[in-house]
């Protein structure tokens, strides 16, 4: 999501035939505040890259499951963990504040361990860890409303394509909570911000990254999602998983992982029994990380969007250049 020019014209050199960014959902939540996602729609060309992964992850999985079968005894869900190798990631926080007092947006530092502990334990099962390396404080009053995003990420930036960059804007345009960048193959993708397109010329590696408004924080004033999920909603993306409810409703391609039911659109609030597309296995995923409910009603990643995210980071963030790390 760029909210300039650039925008439009990466977009458009990119996403020929796609929808470009997504607003989905315009249904109010409790007190008034909504769950809306800014991070763009897939390309036809990864939802045909991201759908390849799937499958094999899937395959893998059910091959491990039948094996753990035979030999008795083995939980099938021990062993869709057990095949998970421990992945660490490297956190950059950059704090994106108007003035120097907390309701500048300058964070305590608490509020963001906070955060990071949210994360781990969002993540714990799905075998990944999220480390702190640094926070960096700006003061700026466009930066803090998450205006000028090419400014403020070639500016800070940190790390390698394998860490994780979260920017922390007071607020964000358009009511979005957050927003994130799949992962891609970055030596034949990173061209599509090139100038000659009309965009700035900042490639994906400067882009790649979480913006979250501050006050979903762990603390923050944005209930119901002030419990730190929208990070770890965001930081799905990143990893390359898509919406719970996907897009085409029952019939669609969904979020490609064949163990999230089918939900033909965002659930909002916490509705449990909710089921959108009756005529498909399941109650809708409501209680996944992925969807759009409370941040009170979200609790898990399915063991395939497990799976997945750890294809996705091996293939994408680790391999950049074709070189594996
Ligand atoms: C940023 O600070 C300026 C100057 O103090 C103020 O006018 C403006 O409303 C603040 N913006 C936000 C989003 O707090
Ligand atoms: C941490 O960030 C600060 C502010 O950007 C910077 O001055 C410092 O060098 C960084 N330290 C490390 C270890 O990266
Ligand atoms: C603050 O943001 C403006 C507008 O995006 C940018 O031009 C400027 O360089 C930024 N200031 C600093 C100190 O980085
Ligand atoms: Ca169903
Ligand atoms: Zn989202």
């Amino acid at each position: 999501m760029i909210f300039s020019k650039l925008a439009l014209s990466a977009a458009a050199a990119m996403m020929a035939s796609s929808t470009g960014v997504s607003a989905k959902g315009s249904e109010p939540g409790a007190g008034g505040n909504i769950r809306n996602c800014g991070t763009p729609q897939m390309t036809p060309e990864q939802v045909h890259n991201y759908n390849t992964l799937a499958m094999q992850s899937m395959n893998k999985l059910n091959y491990l499951k039948a094996n753990a079968q035979k030999s008795g005894g083995v939980s099938t869900q021990k062993v869709e963990i057990e095949d998970l190798q421990e992945k660490e990631i490297k956190v950059y926080v950059h704090v994106l504040a108007n003035g120097t007092k907390v309701e500048d947006g300058y964070l305590e530092e608490s509020q963001i361990h906070e955060q990071i502990s949210v994360l781990n334990a969002d993540f714990a099962s799905a075998k990944f860890s999220f480390h702190l390396q640094n926070i960096s404080y700006s003061i700026n009053s466009s930066w803090a409303v998450g205006e000028d995003e090419e400014g403020f990420k070639s500016h800070l930036r940190k790390g390698e394509y394998t860490d994780l960059n979260l920017y922390f804007p007071i607020t964000l345009p358009e009511s979005l909570l957050g927003y994130a960048y799949f992962p891609l193959f970055l030596s034949q993708d990173q061209a599509f911000n090139s100038p000659t397109e009309g965009g700035s010329g900042l490639d994906m590696f400067t882009l790649d990254g979480v913006v979250i408004r501050s006050d979903t924080l762990p603390f923050g004033k944005y209930a119901p999602f002030n419990l730190g999920r929208t990070a770890t909603h965001e930081v799905g993306h990143w990893f390359g998983l898509d919406h719970t409810f996907g897009s085409g409703g029952c019939e669609g391609k969904g979020d490609m992982i064949s163990d999230t039911p089918v939900e033909a659109s965002p659930a909002y609030g916490c509705q449990v029994g909710r089921d959108t597309c009756p005529n498909q296995p399941g109650e809708d995923p409501i209680h996944n990380f992925m969807d759009y409910s409370d941040d009170a009603c979200l609790t898990e990643f399915s063991p395939l969007q497990k799976a997945y995210m750890h294809s996705a980071y091996e293939t994408y963030r680790q391999n950049v250049y074709g070189i594996k790390k």
